[in-house]
């Protein structure tokens, strides 16, 4: 460690030692901190007006995994990977044969696992909300197939997002549908081995315009605790209004035991899939400020128990290096997480209770406002990795070689 490095780290933890920090604990939830990356981000992407291909960008699942493996690597933070189903197996079960083991020889394994249930031509008019009963049945089959893939790639998640929706008023009874929607989920549910848990996505646009059928985390909310207890919500940073306030549905989530996951990434008008804390970091520190709050009183037996919170990224955009992209966003997680640990909890209680807004305010600004760099260098050295993930996987020129080797290709990918 240079000097510069051990002389920041001792001013910085003098300082959050004053506010009743304690330093060592912050360092070992950082290093059992884990994010999961998702095996499309490594893939290409695009928007509505074509595919963007990359030099380099992964194609077989194989080279997704591999490419995840690079950033576990180099974070030490990322050891699982979500999977897309028709994406990565357009084979079904029969391309998972041997990818347990052989994400497990690059160090990780898998994570999530996520039917797909919206490219398909049938599906235009809907899934699991379609009105055509055939239509219906095929996409419970999926799902159904989807939990024996992830059975033999030893997941425990069914990750479900849909694109059911209308564009025009009229166009769908949202009632009966909404009936479909819980017949078709109790179906799945029911499929799921005791250990498995589904988590449930929400929308409330893209790609229809005028209703989506899981619009919100209350809906999302509201068929999770009708199939059970092992059905929870999913909350994608990118699917909200802009201006909506997440750390609140957050912290609502957690108090009702029902927050299952994270899509990690960050919007400025719509669905962007940015990079996570790209455009608004502090929102992403509230975020984990209420992760951290819930973490620090865990086990309150007033209150139901929350489940273990998968915290996924979900982010595709076009112009970045995927690799450097993805290392991006779990440093940006990283960092919102070291930060959320060193608000001084007794002294923004006390100020709640005295009304005191501006010292409220202050406690989660100076946390958020603190440079935490020497402290995550620190770690990383720690875990033997290199201080500054970006740089070393940079230097380590696995890029320069798989773009070199792969070129630009057509293949599997959203919009690719
Ligand atoms: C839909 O926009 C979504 O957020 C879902 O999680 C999909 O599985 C994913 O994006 C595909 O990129
Ligand atoms: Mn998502």
């Amino acid at each position: 460690m240079s000097d510069i490095d051990k002389t920041a780290y001792d001013v910085l933890v003098d300082k959050i030692s004053r506010r009743g920090v304690e330093v060592e604990k912050v360092k070992q939830r950082l290093k059992t901190q884990r994010i999961e990356t998702p095996s499309w981000g490594y893939a290409d992407s695009g928007t509505r007006f074509g595919p963007y291909k990359q030099a380099g960008s992964a194609v077989t699942i194989q080279e997704k995994i591999a490419d995840a493996a690079q950033v576990h690597k180099f974070t030490g933070i990322a050891p699982t990977v979500a999977v897309h189903v028709l994406w990565d197996f357009p084979n079904g079960l029969a391309d998972c044969e041997t990818l347990a083991e052989y994400a497990g020889s690059l160090g990780i394994s898998i994570g999530a696992v996520n039917p797909n249930v919206f490219q398909d031509r049938d599906y235009a008019f809907g899934s699991i909300t379609n009105e055509n009963p055939a239509v219906r049945k095929r996409a419970v089959d999926h799902m159904i197939d989807s939990i024996e893939i992830a059975k033999k790639l030893g997941s425990n998640v069914l990750s479900l997002w849909f694109a059911d929706g209308t564009d025009y008023p009229g166009q769908g009874d949202f009632r009966r549908r909404k009936h479909y929607a819980e017949e078709c989920l109790a179906t799945v549910y029911k499929a799921m081995p005791a250990e498995m848990r589904m988590l449930i996505e929400y929308k409330p646009f893209e790609p229809a315009f005028y209703h989506t059928d899981f619009a919100d985390w209350g809906m999302s909310y509201c068929f999770a605790t009708k199939l059970g207890p092992n059905a929870h919500v999913l909350v994608d940073l990118g699917h909200h209004f802009n201006g909506q306030n997440i750390e609140h549905i957050v912290a609502f989530l957690i108090d009702e035991g029902r927050l299952g996951g994270f899509h990690f990434n960050n919007h400025k008008y719509a669905d962007d899939d940015l990079t996570a804390g790209s455009i608004n970091p502090y929102e992403l520190f509230l975020i984990y400020n209420e992760i951290v709050k819930a973490e620090e009183e865990w086990i309150d037996p007033a209150r139901p128990t929350n489940p273990p919170i998968a915290f996924m990224i979900d982010q595709a955009h076009v112009t970045k290096a995927k690799i450097d992209a993805m290392i991006q966003t779990v440093m940006q997680i990283q960092t919102a997480y070291a930060k959320a640990m060193l608000v001084d909890r007794k002294k923004l209680y006390e100020a709640q209770l005295a009304q005191d807004v501006v010292t409220a305010e202050m406690c989660l600004q100076e946390a958020f406002l603190t440079d935490v760099e020497p402290l995550l260098r620190r770690v990383r050295e720690e875990m033997g990795l290199a201080p500054n993930p970006l740089e070393a996987f940079r230097a380590s020129g696995y890029w320069e070689k798989v773009s070199k080797e792969r070129g630009i290709r057509s293949g599997a990918g959203l919009g690719a």
